[in-house]
């Protein structure tokens, strides 16, 4: 692996989210694990082991209110004392009763003012945390057709959307995510990355587009989505997850590594790579069934992979291939970097970056997981009720 791959490899930095590390599940059943944080601040100690043993995963995002605290200025200092910062500050209108009928497209004045109310809050917050990114994800939508108007919803979702984005600071951004269903079945006001893309469009350059993996029709070319996104620097932020149906939230690359790869490479090939390209690769996860910790690590080091295996595709081979139209030379090109084992190097660049070569095992010696099931037996657990 050349010295220029390894330099780009040092620079990555992945922003894990809180939620991932408190229990969570599906509408069947919240499985509850020992050990899981009952405070932000466990769920921080917990993230920043995820940087200790893979050197490349230096924030965390939060929810709030699930990580709601008295002193967020204080929460950043125990971050950074760990030698993680906090990252993307996530807002919640789809967990209070009012927003049956939708949050800031919501037929009743005072519950959009009441989601409003919410999402400036947040901004309050990123200013005591030193935030860059606001993450807005809407669940509003409906599901029968009559039942609101889809035009009147698009003009409330802009209205809210111009109020936030004129209270964001200048270092400030607001980070669009779409998703094709769930919880509404027969619109989501905010669906795919084309309406997306237009609020943001509308609202300015620090409003970007947020790209979760796990929100697409089945079959969708989600690097199409990256390299468009990419190319008129609307790309803000992945939320990184695989999934074999629905948005499955599983552990990026697990169902689809060949995917994980391509995207990656749309990545690398736009720039969106680069440090100044601003674009934040986080993670949205839930360990239903896997130890938490682990499965960040899991997690982390597949994204670190399918972005070696992206940077070292031969560009000179496949640009000079593609442009003389040799259709299996440019796949060959594309393909001997996916089914490169990126894995040797991989190991070799952490212990030149310091650190044990297998973060999993070297996490499973470290003795962490059996001292928090063994100190965290009291207390209310955090995450999803069981
Ligand atoms: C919605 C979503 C969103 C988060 C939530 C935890 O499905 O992807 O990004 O707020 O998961
Ligand atoms: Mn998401």
């Amino acid at each position: 692996m050349s010295a220029s791959v390894k330099a780009k490899l040092r620079t990555q930095q992945i922003e894990t989210p809180s939620w991932a590390y408190g229990n969570c599940g599906t509408r069947f059943k919240v499985f509850t694990q020992a050990g899981v944080p009952r405070t932000v601040e466990e769920k921080l100690d917990d993230a920043a082991q995820v940087h200790a043993f893979t050197g490349i995963a230096p924030r965390v995002a939060l929810h709030i209110p699930w990580d709601k605290v008295d002193d967020y200025a204080k929460l950043s200092r125990h971050a950074r004392a760990l030698g993680i910062e906090i990252g993307a500050i996530n807002a919640n209108v789809f967990q209070d009763d009012d927003y049956k009928l939708g949050s800031v497209t919501n037929p009743d004045p005072a519950v959009r003012k009441k989601a409003l109310a919410h999402l400036l809050e947040c901004v309050d917050i990123m200013d005591q945390t030193g935030s860059r990114d606001l993450k807005l994800w809407f669940p509003d939508g409906t599901n029968y057709p009559g039942q609101d108007d889809m035009r009147t919803r698009q003009e409330r979702l802009s209205e809210a959307l111009m109020r936030v984005y004129d209270r964001l600071g200048k270092d400030q951004r607001m980070l669009l995510e779409y998703k094709l269903f769930e919880p509404a079945f027969y619109t989501m006001d905010v669906p795919d990355w084309g309406t997306a893309y237009a609020h943001c469009l509308q609202l300015g350059e620090r409003a970007q587009v947020c790209v979760d993996t796990g929100h697409h029709a089945p079959g969708t070319n989600i690097e199409f989505i990256v390299a468009f996104l990419l190319r008129v620097k609307k790309l803000g932020a992945f939320d990184f997850n695989s999934r074999f149906y629905a948005d499955d939230d599983l552990i990026v690359g697990a169902a689809d590594p060949f995917q994980l790869f391509r995207i990656m490479y749309e990545v690398v090939r736009g720039g969106g790579f680069d440090r100044d390209a601003g674009v934040a690769f986080m993670l949205d996860q839930c360990h239903n069934i896997e130890p938490k910790i682990p499965g960040q690590i899991r997690s982390v080091c597949n994204v670190q992979e399918a972005t070696a295996k992206a940077l070292l595709v031969d560009r000179e081979a496949l640009v000079d291939a593609q442009r003389s139209g040799d259709v299996l030379r440019a796949n060959e090109a594309f393909m001997d970097a996916f089914n490169t084992d990126v894995r040797p190097m991989l190991a070799e660049l952490r212990q030149e970056m310091g650190l044990d070569p297998n973060p999993m095992e070297a996490y499973r010696r470290s003795g962490y997981q059996e001292r928090i099931e063994a100190g965290r037996k009291s207390g209310k657990q955090s995450g999803w009720a069981a």
